[in-house]
């Protein structure tokens, strides 16, 4: 009986020792020090190497060190019958809507426009609006959409979010599916993108969007990278249909030295670098589930494989 850890993003031995606080006769083993496969029973993971879970005979749980799990579904020899978990950490999703505040902010604040000033030595007063005037959407209301939209509303932002299934939240215009798709980008000056990346979600930041946005609207985005079509977002940002854009994640991480999002002036970087998961909060969500694991008792954050997230 024993768990194996798997990521080239997360601490092994913070995880160890938060883990081992609250599970003291847990055995972990680290990738690559395996040991014997026949011995895993669960595997804690955030990009395992492709072929590394089919590889191990007698696993019978996967838990993801994240919240979004496109990669790990993608690989064609994932285990297809094992309950596969996704990670809903109060310290990452606080650390998301952190981000999504930081930029909404920026752009409502003009911070980009500042900061275009300062380079080319121009004093010009901008006078900030009102926060409500500020109509900010957020593509996905999932547990992070959620939070972010909680923490906008805080601040006082015109707030309208869009999902696959109709949603009622306080404060929040909420709109579904694709045929209100249209309405609720009409109304959204600041649009944050915090939907998995699925079948239907590839490709959806492309050009047919951004034109139902109001001219000049801001992209924050921090879904996935394959949801989003880069050509088109240089091209939205150089006929000025977007007037900036926020980006965390990339069709290829890391980014390339040569890839024109690293200099272009209306585009701000971050290497997927969002939201972060602290082992003294996520450990707790992660032991309860493998409790819930040798007590026999139903996983918590079960994927659904068919719908992809
Ligand atoms: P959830 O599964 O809780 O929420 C997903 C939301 O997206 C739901 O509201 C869902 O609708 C909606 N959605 C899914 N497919 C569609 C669709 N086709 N049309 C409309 N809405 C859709 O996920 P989380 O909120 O926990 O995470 C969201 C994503 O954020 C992750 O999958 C990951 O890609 C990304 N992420 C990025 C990070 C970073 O550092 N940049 C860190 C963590 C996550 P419904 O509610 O109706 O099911
Ligand atoms: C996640 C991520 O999905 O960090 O958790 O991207």
């Amino acid at each position: 009986m024993a768990l194996l850890f798997a990521s080239t993003a997360d601490d092994p031995e913070l995880w160890r020792r938060e883990l081992g606080r609250r599970l003291p006769g847990l055995e972990i083993r680290v990738h690559p020090e395996i040991g014997d496969p026949a011995d895993i029973d669960l595997a804690l993971v955030w990009l395992p190497p492709p072929g590394l879970l089919a590889s191990l005979p007698n696993l019978k749980a996967i838990l993801s060190l994240g919240a979004g799990v496109d990669a790990m579904l993608d690989d064609p020899t994932l285990p297809a019958d094992l309950p596969l978990c996704r990670l809903v950490d109060p310290s990452l999703t606080a650390t998301m809507s952190e981000y999504v505040l930081l930029h909404v902010l920026k752009y409502h604040r003009m911070q980009d426009l500042f900061a275009r000033d300062q380079r080319e030595r121009r004093w010009q007063l901008r006078l900030p609006a009102p926060a409500s005037s500020t109509r900010v959407g957020i593509l996905g209301l999932g547990v992070l959409g959620t939070d972010a939209a909680r923490v906008l509303a805080g601040h006082g932002f015109s707030l309208r979010g869009w999902s696959r299934s109709q949603k009622q939240l306080d404060g929040v215009a909420c709109f579904a599916g694709p045929a209100q798709l249209p309405a609720f980008l009409a109304q959204t000056d600041i649009l944050v993108c915090l939907l998995p990346l699925t079948a239907e979600t590839t490709g959806i930041l492309d050009r047919d969007l951004f034109a139902r946005l109001p001219k000049g609207a801001r992209l924050v985005h921090v879904g996935r990278g394959a949801q989003l079509v880069e050509e088109d977002l240089l091209d939205a940002l150089d006929r000025g249909q977007l007037g900036g854009a926020t980006v965390d994640v990339f069709v290829q991480e890391p980014l390339p030295p040569e890839h024109p999002f690293w200099a272009h002036p209306a585009i701000d970087i971050t290497p997927h670098a969002a939201s972060y998961s602290d082992p003294a909060v996520g450990a707790d969500v992660i032991a309860e589930n493998i409790r819930r694991f040798f007590d026999g008792r139903p996983l918590q954050h079960v994927v659904d494989r068919a719908r992809g997230y």
